[in-house]
Parts: structure tokens; sequence; C-alpha cells
């Protein structure tokens, strides 16, 4: 594999950073999560778009422009035969010293990792994920916007910990009203009747690029889309739950906190948006 790191290409043990670079000292840095399918970027525009507004909220200047970013990102997957991969793309604050001041890095450093990824097995999609409310709240916007996808994810982390530690897979995080978020790297979704609903922005969602396409998705499909506060009880009384990310894409839920969802199986909407899902990616894209 090459690694992309400020316009030149490195062997994967090569590609390296400084100790003295922001993104490791402090997680300052922002990043985006991008999938390759059939030769094409799945919303690329629509991530660096978001790439722009995380560096925007944490007053980094970009050193490309949105263009440049997106001819980079195809570069990079061309540089590695994908056809079908994982894109990272990483901004840091880049080099300065080690104190906190942001204003001592001299320019901010740009990586692109194009590979392979393997989220979860694909029997745990057949069968359905088993998944637990945690402790760790999700970050309050005043403190940090779990709207930035910063390289700060400490948080995430932790409710990922608790959830292992637990024996599931996956964490839904609450915020610190209680009322649900979303996973640690996932947004979540519950189908109750002809509705499907999902956490609003406000309640400490990330604005995900899957969750917009599934909600784009379903409106077609004819179910009734909806941005409410969720709570515990909506999530246990739902007939369907499941959980969307660029990575994990589309994992039905079958369990939380030890109570059945549904019928205890993927239901049958998780099914077809999974299955409409699949089709848009196969489809449409960047051409790499
Ligand atoms: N919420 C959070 C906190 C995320 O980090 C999503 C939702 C889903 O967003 P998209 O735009 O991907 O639909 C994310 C996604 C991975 C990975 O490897 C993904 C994320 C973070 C870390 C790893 O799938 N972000």
């Amino acid at each position: 594999m090459k690694v992309y790191i400020d316009g030149k290409y490195y062997d994967e043990h090569k590609a390296c950073v400084s100790v003295f670079d922001h993104g490791l000292l402090y997680g300052d840095g922002i990043f985006e999560g991008i999938r390759a399918y059939n030769g094409r970027i799945f919303k690329l525009k629509e991530h660096i778009d978001r790439l722009f507004c995380s560096a925007k909220a944490i007053l980094l200047d970009l050193p490309l422009s949105h263009a440049e970013f997106m001819q980079a990102t195809v570069a990079a997957c061309r540089k590695n035969q994908i056809r079908d991969g994982y894109i990272r793309l990483v901004v840091t604050r880049g080099v300065g010293t080690l104190g906190l001041n942001p204003l001592k890095c001299k320019r901010p450093v740009v990586i692109i990792i194009a590979g392979k990824i393997q989220v979860y097995p694909p029997e745990l999609y057949a069968r359905g994920m088993d998944i637990i409310t945690v402790p760790t709240t999700r970050n309050l916007h005043s403190a940090l916007n779990p709207a930035i996808k910063s390289l700060n994810y400490l948080n995430n982390i932790l409710a990922k910990i608790e959830a292992n530690n637990s024996g599931v897979e996956e964490a839904v995080m609450l915020n610190a009203e209680g009322y649900v978020a979303e996973g640690t790297a996932d947004n979540l979704f519950i189908v109750k009747g002809d509705a499907l609903l999902t956490p609003p922005l406000a309640a400490g969602a990330l604005y995900g690029i899957t969750r917009q396409t599934v909600m784009e998705l379903a409106g077609t499909a004819g179910l009734r889309v909806g941005e409410p506060n969720l709570t515990r009880y909506d999530l246990f009384n739902a007939d369907e739950c499941f959980l969307t990310g660029s990575g994990a894409e589309i994992m039905p839920v079958v369990k939380i906190d030890g109570r059945m969802i549904g019928n205890g199986k993927p239901g049958r909407w998780t099914r077809r948006l999974v299955a409409d899902y699949r089709n848009l990616t196969n489809s449409t894209g960047e051409p790499i």
C-alpha cells in the first residue's frame, strides 16, 4: 500500500508523522472515512463538504481546495488499484511545539490511506447485532461539538470499551439529557409502523452521510421519515432498529440492553433499505 502524505506517496511502513504533530499530541485534526464500490468513490463530494465544515469549526485552514481534495482522493485510489475499498482522509494541525497553541503549527498535514476494510463479519449482518446503552454520554455541543469529525474520539472509544466489556460489539450513546444520540461510529434508526425515525443532530448525532442517504431511500420506498428526540423507551418499543455508517453500512440491530427488538430478526424495512443502499453504492459515485 502507498500512503499519500502532503502530495507524496510512501510505502506503508515508511508513512510516518512527526511526534510533534498536534494531531498526535492533542487529537487536533479532522478526518473522513469514505468507501469505494465497483470502481467509484461513494458520496465523495459530500465527504469533502463535511471535511470543510469540520475544518471551519476548528479554525483549520485546509491546504488544498475542494477540487484538489477530490482529485487527490481519486489519485490515491488509482495508485493503490482500489476498486472496492476504504479511504481514510486525515488532516492534522501539523507539527508544532509541546504547548497547545495551534498558531505554532506552521501547516496542516494531509494524509490519505486507501485500503481495505472489514468492519464486521457477514454473519452478523444476517443475524443482526446485540447492542447496549452505555454510561459514557455523547459530548455536549458546548464542549466538543459532536458534529465535528475530529481526531479526538476518546468519548466514542470509551463507549466502545464499555460495550465490549459487556460482551457486545456496539454501544448506543445517550446525550447528557438521556436522549439517544448515536452509536460510536454510526447513526441509529428505528422503524415504528410506517415511520423511520432517527435522532436529530441537536441530540448529538453526527451529520452522517449514510444517514442522509438512508433517509432519502426511505422516503422513496414509502416510509415517513422523522427526526424526533428518542429515548430508550422508543428503542425498546421499535419494530426494527439498525445502525448506519460508511464503514458498517446498514447493520440490523435485534437486541438492545437485553431486550428483543421486534421479532428478534432483521426487519422487513431494514432488509429493503440494505438492498436499495447496495444498488446505490454499486451504481453511483466519483469514478476512480
Ligand atoms: N457517527 C459517528 C460518531 C461517526 O464517527 C458516523 C456516525 C456515520 O457517518 P457516515 O458519514 O460514515 O455515515 C460516523 C462515521 C469507520 C469509521 O471505520 C467511521 C467513522 C469513524 C471511525 C471509523 O467506519 N465515522
